[in-house]
């Protein structure tokens, strides 16, 4: 399996995360990226591929044309009003708010996010646009021919909606992937969101359309992050009426649990009749995860790569979360050669 890969993810890395109450060291650290390469190195997954450079139009088939200027300048912005620190949103529209864009930096920062514990640095644009590079990159691959390829993507995309980021996320690298899958020439494309998290932006920017259909397995919203999108009844609308399919479950899931929510999900790719897959793979579904409570554990992580191989869907999988970084590394290559003992 090919695996795309760059060193710019560490361009992006604040200095704090607003968590309970604290500012900590963030939980989506370099470290995470690093575990990850021993791991695959330790497999023998060494077919590395670096990304191709990405057009910067690629972004607005997926992002709103406002979104991707204000990340495109956001720390000049920053900079320009005098602050030098971690640019934090602490401000944020709700319920029948948000009719105009602010002109002040704060407002724009708060418009355009959900959440205060994702920051932007200086790096963060040039990191997110490699990691957005990197799952152009994959996709390439499997639309050429590879039956799986593995984009190594840091930040992680699946929080990031049409015109927001958030949950550590800022370019939707899984929606880049499936959107380039249809560029390509596949007719009907599945994204299988296996975090722990509720893939709330993918949903958000497939969730009018036909040629995507989106499944997430996730914690119950009612209790975890994001928590307010990943309910059951959320099943898309207009023309993707009935193209999301959303799987919440509770604290203290086991993997027998989790695998048959797992199976359900592919079982419904299969009718839509997808001819390509993306994975939004976190493993933050993991029991020692510190910001998560399923319980599945480390050997559970190969039946995943089989059960998702056994579809035999040309796939694409994206890095998304994962924060026991000792075991991110292992956890994430078995789903891999999980997939690789499942092909043909
Ligand atoms: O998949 N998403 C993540 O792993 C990020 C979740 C961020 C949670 C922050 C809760 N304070
Ligand atoms: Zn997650």
């Amino acid at each position: 399996m090919k695996v795309v890969r760059s060193d710019d993810h560490r361009l992006h890395f604040p200095h704090g995360e607003l968590s309970d109450g604290e500012l900590v060291r963030p939980y989506e650290c370099p470290e995470r990226w690093d575990h990850v390469v021993a791991a695959l190195n330790a497999a023998g997954m060494t077919d590395v591929v670096e990304p191709e450079h990405l057009e910067l139009d690629l972004l607005l088939r997926v992002h709103d044309p406002a979104y991707v200027a204000f990340l495109r300048t956001a720390w000049t912005e920053w900079e320009e009003s005098g602050r030098h620190g971690d640019m934090i949103p602490t401000c944020f529209p709700t319920r029948r708010m948000a009719q105009h864009e602010p002109l002040e930096i704060d407002g724009r920062l708060g418009y355009f996010s959900f959440a205060a514990e994702t920051a932007i640095t200086d790096g963060t644009w040039k990191a997110s646009i490699a990691s957005a590079a990197i799952a152009k990159t994959a996709q390439k691959h499997v639309s050429a021919g590879e039956s799986a390829a593995f984009a190594l993507c840091r930040p992680p995309g699946h929080h990031a909606g049409l015109d927001y980021f958030g949950g550590y996320c800022f370019i939707n690298n899984a929606a880049i992937a499936a959107q380039g899958l249809l560029d390509d020439g596949a007719k009907r494309v599945a994204v299988l969101d296996i975090d722990f998290h509720h893939g709330n932006g993918t949903q958000d920017i497939f969730y009018n359309r036909s040629d995507v259909f989106f499944a997430s397995i996730h914690g119950d919203p009612l209790s975890e992050f994001p928590y307010f999108s990943g309910f059951k009844e959320e099943t898309g609308a207009g023309a993707g009426d009935g193209a999301t399919r959303n799987y919440p479950l509770l604290p203290g899931t086991t993997f027998q649990e989790w695998v048959a929510a797992l199976d359900q999900a592919l079982r419904e790719i299969d009718e839509y009749g997808a001819e390509a897959l993306v994975v939004s793979l976190g493993v933050d579904t993991f029991a020692d995860d510190p910001i998560s409570s399923f319980r599945l554990a480390t050997e559970d992580f190969l039946m995943v790569g089989r059960r998702i191989g056994r579809a035999g869907l040309p796939t694409v999988y994206c890095m998304e979360g994962g924060y026991a970084v000792e075991e991110i590394g292992t956890n994430t290559v078995n789903v891999l050669i999980g997939h690789e003992d499942a092909s043909p």
